[in-house]
């Protein structure tokens, strides 16, 4: 008999119960995706890939995929409701504004994804189904999640075409500039009701498997400042990272509740992306018409006591009001834009790690007392 070698890590040996390849797409229901994708390719930097409409036999939704380097976002708009999804998406945009109806996620087989979410107590929103063309075939199904949000679980390994069969390939609506913005998602946040996060945290837990990270806001931040609660959910290569919020009772109104309030319930609350130089995205983004939160100068008189040297002096972040924060494991830089549409509900972090894998804990205060300057300008403090 061959007695041989098992060479497999214990940590790969320990089957993952709901096994991830990442995010496949943000999924935004907009009240005008053709001006949105305008948005997106000038002001964020991202290229048109792939588009469905009624030129391409879809007349009921139309559909504009953008990406930058393995972040995609789709951006659909209802031309005019026939089916279910149509009539979903109009009453959508109508209750929610614009807002994510969906945070897709790539994994390597659908249906036991599925099958394994469903065991667990995940509602199911679309049975797995497979769509087919000439670039070959996709698996997909959809589970449910917090507000109206939802998972599609895509399997994307049997095609080789732009987005989904039923896409063709478009071009750039224009030049993407010659720095690229960011290059990957990084984190996806919820915001729910009340005394709801645990529920939350526990749905992906039992659902998905995702393990808590260490980062928290807990009651004691919650009530000197920041009106919130927050713990971070991921899957076991951190691939995956859904950090999800509540509001808390504090001396303010929470920027939690001013979210519910506009939105109309539980949804998603910022996209964070990955950049390797938050400098030249910032520059780029600014010159391009983004507006950024705003940042005291004292936050920047007392830095460099407490963050140490990164790799952007001081007075460059000081210039350009990005946000520095370190742990154990190393430094990242992080800044917010203002929410994207009139209402405050969606916005968007770019984030660069050095080493570190929080969430910008140090910036907690400095942030939400930005936030809050904000809702007061809007009458919603
Ligand atoms: O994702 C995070 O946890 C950080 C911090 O309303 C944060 O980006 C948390 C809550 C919030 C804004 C940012
Ligand atoms: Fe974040």
């Amino acid at each position: 008999m061959t007695q041989t070698t098992d060479h497999t890590p214990d940590t790969a040996r320990q089957a993952d119960p709901f096994p991830v390849k990442g995010m496949d797409a943000v999924v935004f229901a907009v009240g005008n995706a053709k001006q949105a994708a305008h948005y997106y390719s000038t002001a964020f930097g991202m290229k048109l890939v792939a588009y469905s409409g009624p030129e391409t036999g879809s007349r009921e939704t139309a559909a504009y995929v953008l990406t930058n380097g393995s972040a995609r976002f789709v951006l659909t708009s209802v031309i005019k409701p026939a089916t279910t999804w149509g009539h979903f998406l109009a009453r959508h945009v109508a209750e929610h504004g614009d807002g994510v109806v969906d945070l897709a996620i790539e994994v390597p087989d659908a249906r036991a994804a599925y099958a394994y979410a469903i065991e667990h107590g995940a509602r199911s929103v679309a049975e797995p189904y497979e769509l087919k063309d000439e670039h070959g075939t996709v698996v997909l199904a959809a589970i449910a999640t917090y507000g109206e949000t939802r998972h599609t679980l895509v399997d994307r390994s049997g095609y080789d075409g732009p987005y989904l069969p039923g896409f063709v390939a478009a071009d750039p609506i224009v030049e993407p500039p010659a720095h690229r913005t960011f290059q990957a998602i990084d984190h996806c946040v919820g915001n729910v009701e009340l005394g709801r996060m645990d529920e939350w945290v526990g749905f992906y837990n039992k659902v998905m498997g995702f393990t808590n990270m260490k980062e928290f806001v807990g009651d004691d931040i919650a009530t000197e400042y920041s009106a919130l609660m927050s713990k971070v959910v991921a899957d076991g290569t951190l691939k995956v990272k859904f950090p999800i919020n509540e509001p808390a009772i504090a001396k303010k109104k929470s920027q939690i509740d001013e979210y519910l309030e506009f939105y109309g319930g539980a949804g998603v609350q910022h996209i964070a992306l990955n950049t390797g130089d938050i400098v030249e995205t910032v520059r780029t983004m600014r010159a391009a018409g983004v507006r950024f939160l705003d940042t005291p100068d004292s936050y920047y008189d007392t830095l460099g006591e407490w963050v140490g040297d990164t790799r952007v002096p001081v007075e460059t972040l000081r210039e350009l009001k990005i946000l520095a924060d370190r742990d154990e494991d190393g430094y990242l830089l992080q800044i917010f834009t203002k929410p994207v549409q009139d209402k405050p509900t969606v916005f968007f972090e770019i984030i660069e790690r050095h080493g570190s894998m929080g969430f910008g804990k140090g910036n907690f205060k400095a942030l939400f007392e930005a936030i809050e300057r904000e809702q007061e300008k809007r009458g919603n403090l």
